[in-house]
């Protein structure tokens, strides 16, 4: 029995096969394709009919292959969405959260919604680009949109709504709008009248697993396929991605390691209180409708945007030979935050991080194993950093820590975090958004009973590797400096 998961990631959209033989999972890949977003003018804007197109691409590629898939579903990053006219057309491209319209408009919001209300009642992170500014940066500028807006739909809700003509929204993302309240399960009613927009404008919210209808008869007839069911997944990448975390124990540490890092643990009720509040921890919506108290930390995001000035540059660097290039430059040189404002933004990331430690009194990188350097021992400090607040946050010790994502191909970075936490770093699977997709597909087939009984069969099916920390003297070291140079508090 063969199932379609399309995973929408920064780096690559894919869409992956999934089947069972005996109690392995097995996976192949079936398309690959770019999801870059696209500048016009000032506006960073999603590429949102061509990623149509590819998800087309996907179901031809894999007729082609001889199968059947018995459903798909489909999941990206959070906090971005479109809004549809009554006539449900898409109105204008869905906007980037990357893309510069919400700047400042979080804390121009505070002054009238103040940041402990809009945290009681969602206990979601503060960031800047978060679902919530975004409209309310769209009110601000007066946008067109606000007018004639009927419906608003996250990114897989609304490629899903094009395959099937059915309009949801999928309980994961849902609540990383920051307009959700987890306590009442519903959307934050009150919030949302005071932020002045239309309530109308937001749908039942459905866990992942629902049934949420069948690829539309033109569908079907264009591509000379069969009808498949279309599932909502946890769409949410991340919260897909925890969903395929392999670990037998209830109480486990994770890091989804791809464009972003997003570290925590998974809770059974939201943790709002005056500490996670303090350190910005969030609690986005899971499967099985658990939680994670987990925090962005800015990840691989500045390497892959130094890659694209290199290549600029004339200067193609694999991923594989960045990781070689770092190793050989000189060992804890110069830190940044990685989670400083500065590197939020694309482009310009070489000068920025020597702005930074300029302005920090450090020398400067210059070559890209230096820069290269730089970031990972910064993210591998940092990721100590989140750790240990995770443990006070939660009230919990882990002995180790869970990495999935294409992160993970870094055997550098998992080396490092191991010896910066000073525990062990399972690491794997890599394509973790995507085996979290097809696991919550086989969940509401009634395939496996539950996410644990998944994850075991996850554990069973894909490659976990074991660093064990060394150098502990050297990196206990660089941590202190580190923090000081960060200004990160206890
Ligand atoms: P996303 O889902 O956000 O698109 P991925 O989980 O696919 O991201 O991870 C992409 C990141 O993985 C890249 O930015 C890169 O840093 C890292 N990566 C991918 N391949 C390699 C490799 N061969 N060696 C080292 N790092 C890699
Ligand atoms: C990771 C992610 C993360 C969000 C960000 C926008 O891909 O979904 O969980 O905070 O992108």
């Amino acid at each position: 029995m063969n199932i379609l998961a399309y995973d929408l990631g920064a780096s690559s959209g894919r869409a992956l096969l999934g089947r069972l033989t005996g109690s392995r999972i097995e996976v192949e890949e079936v398309h690959r394709f770019a999801n870059d977003p696209v500048k016009v003018g000032e506006r960073l804007q999603w590429d949102i009919l061509r990623l149509y197109h590819e998800i087309k691409q996907g179901l031809l590629k894999t007729k082609h292959l001889g199968v059947q898939p018995q459903s798909l579903a489909i999941d990206s990053w959070a906090v971005d969405f479109g809004l549809l006219g009554r006539d449900g057309e898409l109105l204008g491209n869905p906007y980037h959260y990357r893309d510069w319209h919400t700047h400042g408009v979080m804390e121009s919001m505070f002054q009238s919604v103040p940041k402990e209300y809009i945290f009681e009642r969602t206990g979601i992170q503060f960031l800047t680009f978060n679902t919530i500014y975004q409209l309310a940066a769209m009110k601000q500028a007066g946008s067109p949109l606000m007018r004639e807006a009927d419906r608003f739909l996250m990114i897989p809700d609304l490629l899903r709504y094009f395959l099937t003509g059915e309009m949801l929204n999928e309980f994961t993302n849902v609540t990383s709008t920051q307009l959700y309240n987890p306590l009442s399960g519903d959307w934050d009613w009150e919030l949302i009248n005071r932020i002045g927009i239309p309530g109308s404008w937001f749908g039942r919210v459905a866990d992942p697993g629902t049934e949420a209808g069948r690829i539309r008869s033109s569908i079907m007839t264009d591509l000379g396929i069969e009808a498949i069911p279309v599932l909502t997944a946890a769409e949410h990448d991340t919260a897909s991605a925890v969903a395929a975390v392999p670990a037998l124990e209830r109480s486990f540490a994770y890091l989804s390691c791809g464009t972003w890092s997003l570290m925590g643990t998974e809770v059974d009720r939201p943790v709002i209180n005056e500490e996670t509040l303090r350190f910005n921890f969030t609690n986005e919506g899971g499967v099985g409708r658990s939680f994670r108290l987990l925090k962005n930390i800015m990840g691989l995001w500045i390497i892959q945007e130094l890659k694209r000035e290199w290549e600029r540059e004339g200067l193609a660097y694999s991923f594989t030979e960045i990781v070689q290039l770092a190793e050989q430059a000189p060992a804890f040189a110069a830190f940044i935050d990685p989670d400083d404002e500065l590197f939020l933004h694309a482009g310009d990331m070489r000068s920025r991080i020597r702005q930074y430690c300029r302005s920090t009194g450090q020398s400067l990188p210059d070559g890209p194993g230096e820069l290269a350097r730089c970031i990972f021992e910064s993210l591998a400090l940092k990721y100590r950093y989140v750790l240990e607040l995770t443990e006070k946050l939660s009230n919990q010790r882990f002995n180790g820590l869970h990495m999935v994502g294409g992160g993970i191909q870094n055997t550098l970075l998992c080396q490092w975090t191991a010896d910066s936490i000073g525990k062990p770093v399972w690491a794997g699977p890599a394509e973790g958004s995507a085996v979290g997709n097809l696991a919550v597909q086989w969940i509401a087939q009634g395939v496996f009973s539950d996410i644990w009984e998944a994850r075991k069969v996850i554990r069973e099916s894909f490659p976990v590797v074991t660093y064990e920390p060394s150098g502990r003297e050297a990196w206990e070291e660089a941590y202190g400096c580190f923090r000081q140079i960060a200004g990160l508090a206890d």
